[in-house]
C-alpha cells in the first residue's frame, strides 16, 4: 500500500436548490470523509491506498463501503458494526459563497473505532500514514485509535501526514487545540490551513505560523493559502508556490483533500516538495470546480493537462 488513512465516511446529502434546507424537498446523496476523499484522489492517480473505518450494517454503510471499493481503495479493514448508525451529514448552500454544514454523526459506527481495529502489519506495509483532526474528535477511543495508528507508522518508519481538519462543531475549542498540536508534533508532514494555523497559534505570517509547527517537531509544513496558493516550511527548503487561477468556485468542501492528495501522490511519484505542493495546487483547484467533495479529483491525464494549460 503506498497510503493508510483512516477515519469516519458519512452519506452526504446535498440540498437540489440553494437557501435554507427546510424549503428543500430534493437531495443528492453522495459520499464524503476527508480521509477517503484523500484515498479516493490517490487512487485516481494511480496510487495504492487502504481506509480503516467503522460502517454501520445498514444501507448507507454499505453504499459507502461499495462506493470506496469501486473507486479502487483496499476496503479489507472495514469493520461494519451491528450496534451503530452509519453518519449522515448535510450541506446546505445558502448564497453564493455562504455554505453550513450539519452533522448526524454522534455516537455512529465510526465514533466507535478502536485501537485494536488497526493491524500493525496493515500500517507497516505502508510508505505513508494518513490522519486527520477529524477522528480525534469523534471519541476518546478514535483518539487512542488514531495514537495508535501513528505509533505503529513511527516503530516501522512509515511517515506520518496530519491534516488538522479543525472541525469546531465536533468538540470544545480548548480541547482541540491541545490535541490537534499534541497530534501535528509526532508527524512528519503537517498540512494546516492558514486560518487552522492562526487557532492553533495565534495571528502570524505563514513563515511564522509554519515555523511554530516546526518548532514542535514536524519535518515539514505545507500551509494551504487559499487562492493564493500555499507556502512550505521543511529541513532544507521553504518557499511559496502559487496557486491556479483563473476557475468559478462550485463547491470548496474537499479542496483540503484534494490539496493532500495531491502532495502525497507527487512525493510517491519521486517529486520535489516544491512540485509536489504545485500538485497539491492543482487538484484544491480541480476539486473546488466540481459539486461533490470527490467528483472533482481528477485522474493523471486531467491533472497534467490542466497543470499544463493554467496560468499561475
Ligand atoms: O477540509 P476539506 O474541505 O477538504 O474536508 C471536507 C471533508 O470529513 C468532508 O468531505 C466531510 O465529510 C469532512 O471533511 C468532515 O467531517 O467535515
Ligand atoms: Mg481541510
Amino acid at each position: 500500500m503506498d497510503v493508510v488513512t483512516l477515519g469516519e465516511t458519512m452519506v452526504l446529502f446535498a440540498p437540489e436548490n440553494s437557501g435554507p434546507m427546510r424549503y428543500t424537498d430534493r437531495f443528492s446523496a453522495r459520499i464524503a470523509g476527508a480521509e477517503s476523499n484523500v484515498a479516493i484522489g490517490l487512487a485516481r492517480l494511480g496510487h495504492y491506498a487502504g481506509w480503516i473505518s467503522r460502517l454501520g450494517n445498514d444501507e448507507f454503510g454499505k453504499k459507502i463501503r461499495a462506493f470506496i471499493r469501486g473507486e479502487g481503495i483496499d476496503t479489507s479493514q472495514i469493520i461494519l458494526d451491528e450496534t451503530a448508525d452509519t453518519g449522515l451529514f448535510f450541506k446546505e448552500k445558502l448564497a453564493p459563497g455562504e455554505w453550513r454544514v450539519k452533522y448526524y454523526r454522534k455516537d455512529s459506527a465510526a465514533s466507535r473505532m478502536k485501537p485494536g481495529d488497526v493491524k500493525e502489519s496493515y500500517i507497516s506495509d505502508a510508505r505513508f500514514l494518513h490522519v486527520t483532526g477529524i477522528t480525534p474528535a469523534l471519541s476518546d477511543d478514535c483518539y487512542e485509535t488514531v495514537l495508535t495508528a501513528i505509533e505503529y507508522a513511527k516503530k516501522h518508519h512509515v511517515k506520518v501526514v496530519f491534516d488538522p481538519n479543525l472541525r469546531r462543531k465536533l468538540w470544545s475549542e480548548d480541547k482541540a487545540r491541545k490535541v490537534l498540536i499534541e497530534l501535528a508534533s509526532k508527524a512528519d508532514i503537517v498540512l494546516p490551513g492558514i486560518d487552522e494555523a492562526e487557532f492553533l497559534f495565534g495571528s502570524g505570517s505563514p513563515e511564522e505560523l509554519a515555523r511554530q509547527f516546526h518548532e514542535q517537531g514536524s519535518s515539514a509544513v505545507i500551509m494551504k493559502l487559499g487562492k493564493k496558493g500555499a507556502y512550505y516550511l521543511a529541513n532544507d527548503s521553504e518557499g511559496y508556490v502559487e496557486g491556479f487561477k483563473g476557475w468559478e468556485v462550485v463547491d470548496p468542501v474537499g479542496a483540503g483533500d484534494g490539496f493532500s492528495a495531491g502532495v502525497l501522490s507527487g512525493l510517491l511519484d519521486g517529486l520535489e516538495l516544491r512540485e509536489s505542493v504545485q500538485r497539491g495546487n492543482a487538484i484544491g483547484a480541480m476539486v473546488t470546480m466540481a459539486a461533490g467533495d470527490v467528483e472533482g479529483l481528477p485522474e493523471k491525464d486531467r491533472l497534467l493537462d490542466f497543470m499544463h494549460n493554467q496560468v499561475q
